[in-house]
């Protein structure tokens, strides 16, 4: 695939689409995303672009991963640190429109109709930002024998790249697909792609739908 610093070399065998908290409570007004006090609307830019991947993923028969951050309803796996963070208006376990934030069963919690998983398809509730933290995506991974990962989702700099990182130290080769990624800030866009790849691929690639698309169909 091409990619940057340099081509992104993977067996589609060997390799999963991991898309990463594309949850209401982030893209819809009215959940957890808002009531941090953030403009929702931005990161549905990526949405068009996942579901191409992840049909054309689903079409070969790759395995698809999908994650949702959340908490137990009586939220005992949620640090107190992480609930007063940002002093939000509504914190995690208060009712927002769609239902209550960031707790697993509320519709806020679920993935975006867009992209729903189907049969198969592997779920993972994960209380961090890192996907692999507190998990049991590592040994789903091993087992099925994966090594790289195609990686969509939101935030870019927030639950994308601590995932990424989880993933580089665990010994996985991550393509993060640009324009299937999203961040409330521009800034940190740019900047949390541009460290991805930075000092040769420091923990990673970056790449696009379009190379994602074109490498996948060959
Ligand atoms: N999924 C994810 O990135 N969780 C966040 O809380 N992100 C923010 O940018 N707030």
């Amino acid at each position: 695939m091409r990619a940057e610093p340099y081509d992104f070399e993977f067996d589609p065998k060997a390799t999963a689409l991991l898309i990463i908290d594309m949850q209401r409570d982030f893209v819809e007004p009215g959940g957890f995303g808002e009531a941090l006090g953030n403009d929702v609307s931005i990161l549905r830019k990526a949405i068009a672009p996942i579901k191409t991947v992840l049909e054309a993923c689903r079409k070969i028969g790759m395995l698809v991963v999908h994650t949702r951050e959340g908490h137990r309803a009586d939220l005992s796996d949620c640090p107190p640190s992480k609930m007063a963070r940002g002093r939000p208006r509504r914190k995690i376990g208060d009712d927002g429109s769609m239902g209550r934030l960031l707790v697993r069963g509320a519709q806020g919690h679920d993935i975006i109709p867009e992209l729903y998983p189907v049969a198969g398809e592997v779920v993972i509730d994960k209380p961090g930002k890192g996907a692999f933290y507190a998990t049991d995506l590592e040994p789903i991974l091993r087992n099925a024998r994966i090594r790289t990962l195609i990686v969509c989702g939101v935030t870019t700099e927030v639950c994308v790249n601590t995932s990424v990182r989880e993933a580089n130290d665990r010994g996985f080769d991550c393509v993060v697909l640009d324009d299937c990624v999203g961040s409330y800030c521009p800034e940190f866009q740019r900047a949390g792609l541009a460290m991805i790849k930075a000092q040769g691929g420091i923990f990673g690639w970056v790449s696009s739908s379009k190379d994602a698309l074109k490498a996948l169909a060959a």
